[in-house]
């Protein structure tokens, strides 16, 4: 009974939406009446727990919860002993230090004697000490970006996604302390067979990213093109070709990576490829 693996996400925050969306993609369909704290997948036999994403490191270091899914940010902050086993692609951010626009900026030595404001004590300090920075932190939970502006501290450091939070308070970003996105972490005193319950889970969540990273692509082409875009097709060993009932035409099928959709679409498009069909894959198992 107790291999049921205990998973700790986010209650409810900027974490939630995409990881119920991962699960979920993943077969794991999660059923939480009255939002409680606990929740049952009977697909998968796990346990879920929803807690706030600052005592998720805690709990799976602790053995509390057996996996937790989470912003790096917060683990290298709380700096517990947690294996991060896969980069999940979502909640992209950095930490970063920025600074009032007037402020003048050339180096990392420009922050010695200046007083920080953050949630993030434990990275920022660990930071000055390896940039040989002497400056002060003032630690607050909430925020963090009106500090300036209110007197409090001559700088702060907080997480940048789009950057309109630092702008719209004055703010120049300086110094990139990490980047950050959520990633799947896991116990190190796990069971053989809760290890490998969770490896089954990594392998959903694998071929679930691996699929959002790539599109399926139908493409119609002149057989005498073919060889120019199977060159064009590089990442693929062998694209599928089939004739079509016009002579001299033949329908290719290939699967591209993401990252370089519009690159590739426009050189096919350029040899002459037509009736392009793009579709988004669900799975991808390799
Ligand atoms: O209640 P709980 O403690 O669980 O949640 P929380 O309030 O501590 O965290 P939450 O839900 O706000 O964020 C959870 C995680 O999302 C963070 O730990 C990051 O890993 C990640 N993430 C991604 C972000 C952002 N993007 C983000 N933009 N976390 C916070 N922000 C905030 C930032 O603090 C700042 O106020 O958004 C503002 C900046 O956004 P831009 O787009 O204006 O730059
Ligand atoms: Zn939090």
């Amino acid at each position: 009974m107790n291999n049921r693996l205990r998973l700790a996400i986010q209650k409810s925050g900027r974490l939630s939406d995409d990881t119920i969306d991962l699960l979920s993609a993943c077969g794991i369909n999660i059923s939480r009446p009255d939002r409680k704290l606990r929740a049952l997948s009977e697909h998968f036999n796990l346990e879920l727990l929803f807690l706030r994403d600052d005592d998720i490191p805690g709990y799976v270091a602790d053995g509390v919860a057996d996996a937790g899914i989470v912003g790096e940010n917060v683990i290298f902050e709380k700096n517990k002993p947690v294996e991060t086993l896969e980069r999940l692609g979502f909640a992209k951010c950095r930490l970063s230090i920025a600074l009032p626009k007037a402020t003048p900026y050339a180096s990392v030595a420009d922050l010695n004697n200046l007083h920080i404001a953050t949630s993030y004590p434990g990275l920022l300090g660990r930071f000055f000490e390896k940039n040989g920075v002497q400056a002060s932190i003032h630690e607050i939970s909430g925020s963090v970006e009106i500090a300036p502006g209110i007197g409090l501290a001559d700088g702060i450091c907080d997480i940048v996604s789009s950057g309109s939070t630092l702008i719209s308070n004055g703010l120049r970003e300086v110094e990139v302390v990490v980047q950050s996105e959520a990633v799947l972490i896991a116990s190190e005193t796990l069971t053989i067979e809760k290890r490998s319950r969770l490896e089954k889970l990594r392998f959903r969540m694998q071929s679930v990213l691996k699929a959002r990273q790539h599109r399926y692509i139908l493409m119609n082409v002149p057989t005498k093109s073919l060889p120019e875009v199977i060159r064009i097709l590089p990442g693929m060993k062998s694209p599928t070709v089939m004739p079509l009932a016009t002579e001299g035409w033949s329908s290719v099928h290939s699967v591209i990576p993401e990252n370089t959709f519009w690159d590739v679409i426009e050189q096919l498009k350029g040899i002459g490829a037509e009736g392009m069909l793009v579709v988004p894959i669900e799975k991808m198992v390799l």
